[in-house]
C-alpha cells in the first residue's frame, strides 16, 4: 500500500513539500505517495496572498493574512532564491533586489504552476483536528470542507504541518487602552498606511513588523511615528518625524506614557508585538509550543517531532532564510518519509537537538545568528538531492543587508545584490524606494531594467 501524506497549508512551506515530491526521481522500488494538501484559503501562496479582510474570512475562519498593501520584500531577493528555479528563469531578465509582495508571490507561484501541483490541494478546507493512533500508527485528520459544507476525516501515515506562525497575534495589555479614543490594532490587522496619513502614530515593538510598518507609514505621510521598545531600540538613524522611546506603561486618554517618564499624545496605536505559534488542531502531545526562535525545541533537524517523527513541522523557525530554507526542510522531510534518510535512535536525535539548542543559546549577535541558520540549512541539504547552492555566500549577503540597513534604513532597498544562483547583478530601482508609491506587479515590471547576467558565484 502506498504512503499517504497530509500537508497542512499551501503557503511557501507546504508548496515546497509538494514540489519536493513532484520533482523526486523515484527509484524503482519507491512508489509515489498519495498526497493531500489541505488549505483553508481559496488560493495558494499562504501569507503572500494579500487579503483586505481582517478578523474572520467569509467562512468564519480566522483570516490568515498579515501582509499589507505596499509591502516590499524586507530582505534581498538574492537571499531567498530557489536553487532549482532562479529569478532570471522566471522573469526572463534581471530585476532589482527588493521587489514588492506581488512580484515575489508571482515568483513563488511560477515554480509551482510549471508542475501541476494544484491537483493535490483541497482549497477552502480548514484542518480542525489531528489525532494519532498508536495501534495503527496512523493519523486521523479531520477537516471542514467549506465548499461542500461538510466535516470529514481521513487517515494518513505522515502529517506535515505547514500552517505558518505569523498569523495569530500576540496582544499584550496596556493600562488605559480600553479608554484610548483612537484606533488600536495589531500588526496582523494592518492593511493600508494611508489610513494613518497626517496622524501621530505609536507602534509598540522593535522588530521587523514595527520597523516595516513604521517606515511605511512615514513614507505614506504619517505626521509622526513613535516606536516603543521593551528590550532594545531598533537603533537606526531615523529621519525627522520618527523617534524611539522605551516601553509604553499606560495610556491616559490619548496620551501615552513611557517608562522613562516621557509622554506623547497619539492618534492611533499599532501593536507590533509579534505572533504566537498556534495549532488549535493539534492535541497537547503533538503540539509544538515555542517562542519565535531560530531552533524551536522538540524538533529533530528543526522539522521532525521528537516523540513521533511521523509528524513534521516546516517553517517554524524565526527566519533569515525563508523560501530556500523551506525547500531544504521539505527535501529532507521527503527523504525521511520515503525512507531514504534513516533516522537514528532517540538518544542520538536528542543529542543532535541539544547541540543545536546550545549553539543557538550562545549566539551573540545577528551575524552569528545568520551563520547559525546557514549552517542549519547546510546540514539539511547535505544528504538530499536538492541542487547545491551557495548557502554561506547568501549568509554573507544577509550580513551586507544588515549593514545596509544600519547605514540607511529608509534607503536600504535601493541597494543591488548579485545572485549566488545565476551570478546576475541586480539592476537599480527606477527611483529611490521612498519615492515609489505604486507597488503593483505591472508597474514594477514596466521598467526596462538593465541587468548584468553572469556566472554563479563561487562558494565562500
Ligand atoms: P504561510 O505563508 O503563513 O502559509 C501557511 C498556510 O497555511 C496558509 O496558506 C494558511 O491559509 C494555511 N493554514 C493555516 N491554518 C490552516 C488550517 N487550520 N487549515 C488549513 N490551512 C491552514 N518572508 C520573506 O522571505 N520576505 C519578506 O519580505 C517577508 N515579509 C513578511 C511580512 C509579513 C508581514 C509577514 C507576516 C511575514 C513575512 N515574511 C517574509 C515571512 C513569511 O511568513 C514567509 O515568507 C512565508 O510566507 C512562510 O511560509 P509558510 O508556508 O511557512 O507559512
Ligand atoms: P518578532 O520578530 O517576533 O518581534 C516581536 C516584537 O514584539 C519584539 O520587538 C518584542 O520585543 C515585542 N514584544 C513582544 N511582546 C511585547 C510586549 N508585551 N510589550 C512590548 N513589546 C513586546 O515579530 P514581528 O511581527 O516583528 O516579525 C514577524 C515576522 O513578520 C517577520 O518574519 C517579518 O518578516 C514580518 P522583545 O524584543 O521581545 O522585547
Amino acid at each position: 500500500m502506498s504512503l499517504k501524506i497530509a500537508i497542512l497549508g499551501a503557503g511557501p512551506s507546504g508548496l515546497a513539500q509538494l514540489r519536493s515530491f513532484v520533482s523526486a526521481q523515484l527509484a524503482a522500488h519507491e512508489e509515489m505517495p498519495e498526497i493531500v494538501c489541505f488549505e483553508k484559503q481559496s488560493d495558494l501562496g499562504g501569507m503572500w496572498n494579500y487579503t483586505w479582510r481582517t478578523g474572520l474570512d467569509k467562512h468564519g475562519e480566522p483570516v490568515h493574512g498579515s501582509m499589507y498593501r505596499y509591502l516590499w520584500s524586507n530582505g534581498p531577493k538574492e537571499c531567498l532564491e530557489f536553487a532549482d528555479y532562479s529569478f532570471d528563469e522566471h522573469f526572463g531578465r534581471a530585476i532589482p533586489s527588493y521587489p514588492p509582495r506581488e512580484v515575489l508571490k508571482n515568483y513563488v507561484m511560477g515554480r509551482i504552476e510549471r508542475k501541476d501541483v494544484r491537483q493535490y490541494i483541497r482549497f477552502e478546507t480548514a484542518v480542525r483536528w489531528v489525532s494519532f493512533d498508536e495501534h495503527t500508527q496512523r493519523f486521523s485528520v479531520t477537516v471542514m470542507d467549506h465548499q461542500t459544507d461538510q466535516l470529514h476525516s481521513e487517515e494518513f501515515d505522515f502529517v506535515v504541518v505547514a500552517t505558518g506562525h505569523f498569523s495569530t497575534p500576540n496582544v499584550p495589555y496596556f493600562p488605559g487602552v480600553e479608554r484610548f479614543p483612537g484606533r488600536v490594532l495589531h500588526a496582523h490587522d494592518f492593511r493600508d498606511a494611508l489610513e494613518f496619513k497626517d496622524k501621530d502614530l505609536l507602534l509598540v515593538g522593535s522588530s521587523y513588523s514595527a520597523e516595516d510598518i513604521g517606515t511605511q507609514c512615514h513614507k505614506y505621510g504619517a505626521k509622526s511615528v513613535t516606536f516603543s521598545y521593551r528590550s532594545r531600540p531598533l537603533g537606526y538613524d531615523w529621519p525627522a518625524g520618527i523617534t524611539e522611546v522605551p516601553l509604553l506603561e499606560r495610556l491616559d486618554g490619548n496620551v501615552a506614557h513611557f517608562s522613562d517618564g516621557s509622554s506623547k499624545a497619539v492618534d492611533a496605536i499599532i501593536l507590533c508585538t509579534g505572533y504566537q505559534h498556534s495549532f488549535p488542531f493539534l492535541p497537547d502531545d503533538l503540539r509544538l509550543q515555542t517562542r519565535n526562535r531560530l531552533y524551536p525545541q522538540s524538533l529533530y533537524k528543526g522539522i521532525l517531532w521528537e516523540s513521533n517523527p511521523r509528524l513534521i513541522y516546516l517553517g517554524m523557525q524565526d527566519q533569515y532564510f525563508t523560501f530556500n530554507m523551506f525547500d531544504a526542510q521539505a527535501w529532507y522531510a521527503r527523504d525521511v518519509m520515503l525512507g531514504r534518510i534513516p533516522l537514528p535512535d532517540a538518544a542520538t536525535m536528542q543529542a543532535d537537538m541539544q547541540d543545536w539548542l546550545s549553539r543557538e543559546e550562545a549566539l551573540a549577535n545577528a551575524s552569528a545568528e545568520i551563520d547559525f541558520q546557514a549552517a542549519y540549512v547546510r546540514d539539511l541539504l547535505q544528504p538530499t538531492d536538492y541542487p547545491e547552492f551557495a548557502v554561506e555566500a547568501q549568509g554573507e549577503l544577509f550580513k551586507r543587508w544588515k549593514q545596509d540597513k544600519k547605514v540607511d534604513i529608509m534607503g536600504y532597498r535601493n541597494q543591488c545584490y548579485t545572485s549566488t544562483v545565476t551570478g546576475t547583478a541586480a539592476p537599480e530601482l527606477p527611483a529611490p524606494w521612498l519615492e515609489i508609491l505604486d507597488d503593483s506587479l505591472e508597474h514594477f515590471l514596466s521598467h526596462d531594467y538593465a541587468g548584468v547576467v553572469g556566472e554563479p558565484l563561487e562558494q565562500v
